[in-house]
């Protein structure tokens, strides 16, 4: 690709960090978002057709058909965030249009939130806060509020990519027993650092675990990969965490049993409908719902913007971002 001469004209759809913005504005041609509204698929199409490049983030599906009305200016997809579900990817590359993500820099953060709800549902911290708040404490009891130790508990970690690794190594520190399963094992001696244990069989791991926690990208391939019935192979004293996407679980079936007592707790911080959890999980005293903030820090943030600049930067330079996705990677 020849260099360009011209700045980019870059769209970015919802508000990111000042320094990101900043930034962004001393190096390209940007249209922000200021009041951060979601734009709808006639706003978004709109953009696509006046931008070079796009920032989305993933509150923003961008299918198909909407790629089919882009118009031919549009040349890369940088999204914000390291989930590329909601981008027909495959679709984009078939019109030309690159995609990237923001890999890495979320990881250390959305491990640190797998653990907190980890530790949170097993030691029944959110029954602990509403009575405090509600100021019903009736002073210490000797058998009030016994959750579970965490050592020594069998952790099974669905999809031992970057975070599954990072939250690994945690759990290894709290005295964890590391289980996983992932469509490729592990090299021995990352196996051995990790202390974990690889199952073939998902089936087979998530019968023996004491927690699972869901660690893989949505794809068509991992839709309801807890379905209702591997759900069902679980101990009724487990407990599930989702720090990924809400699609991996089947979230109705995930409901019934924990209102029926046949899991005993879920740390949930995604949703199968985006940013609506399921209201019969509302009010349950063994479930922690978080609203998608896995990789909500400053830092994080920022970072995730230093890597879209970077591959904007990079493409407008005439290079291949350095994060593109391509189809059936994730
Ligand atoms: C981010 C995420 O908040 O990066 C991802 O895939 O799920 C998140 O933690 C999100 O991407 C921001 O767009």
């Amino acid at each position: 690709m020849a260099a360009r001469k011209t700045r980019p004209y870059v769209a970015v759809t919802r508000r990111l960090p000042a320094p990101v913005e900043a930034r962004m504005g001393e190096l390209f041609d940007v249209r922000l978002n200021p009041d951060d509204h979601r734009m709808d698929r006639d706003e978004l199409i709109r953009l696509m057709q006046q931008s070079d490049v796009i920032v989305p983030s993933l509150s923003e599906k961008i299918d198909a058909e909407m790629l089919d009305q882009a118009g031919g200016r549009l040349k890369l997809i940088a999204n914000y965030g390291a989930g590329v579900d909601h981008i027909a990817v495959a679709a984009a590359r078939k019109r030309g249009i690159m995609v990237s993500n923001t890999p890495g820099v979320l990881t250390e953060d959305t491990a640190d939130m797998a653990l907190a709800l980890i530790i949170a549902v097993t030691r029944r911290l959110a029954e602990g806060v509403a009575v405090m708040q509600a100021g019903d404490w009736e002073g210490w009891s000797p058998t009030a509020f016994l959750g579970g130790r965490l050592g020594g508990r069998k952790l099974g970690i669905v999809g031992m990519g970057r975070i599954g690794r990072a939250i690994a190594r945690r759990a290894r520190a709290f005295g964890m027993e590391v289980h996983y399963h992932n469509r490729t094992r592990l090299r021995r001696e990352t196996e051995v650092e990790l202390g974990a244990k690889y199952w073939d069989s998902l089936n087979q791991m998530l019968a023996r675990m004491d927690i699972v926690s869901v660690n893989v990208a949505h794809t068509p391939a991992t839709f309801h990969l807890l379905s209702a019935q591997r759900l069902k192979l679980m101990k009724p004293s487990a407990v599930v965490i989702n720090t990924s996407r809400g699609e991996v679980i089947d979230e109705n079936a995930l409901t019934r049993m924990l209102r029926a007592g046949e899991i005993a707790g879920a740390g949930l911080d995604v949703y199968e409908q985006g940013h609506e959890a399921n209201p019969r999980l509302r009010n349950l005293p063994n479930v922690m719902l978080l609203p998608h903030m896995g990789s909500a820090t400053v830092e994080g943030r920022i970072e995730m913007g230093e890597k879209v600049i970077l591959n904007v930067q990079t493409f407008a330079d005439g290079h291949r971002p350095p994060d593109l996705v391509l189809p059936g990677m994730m």
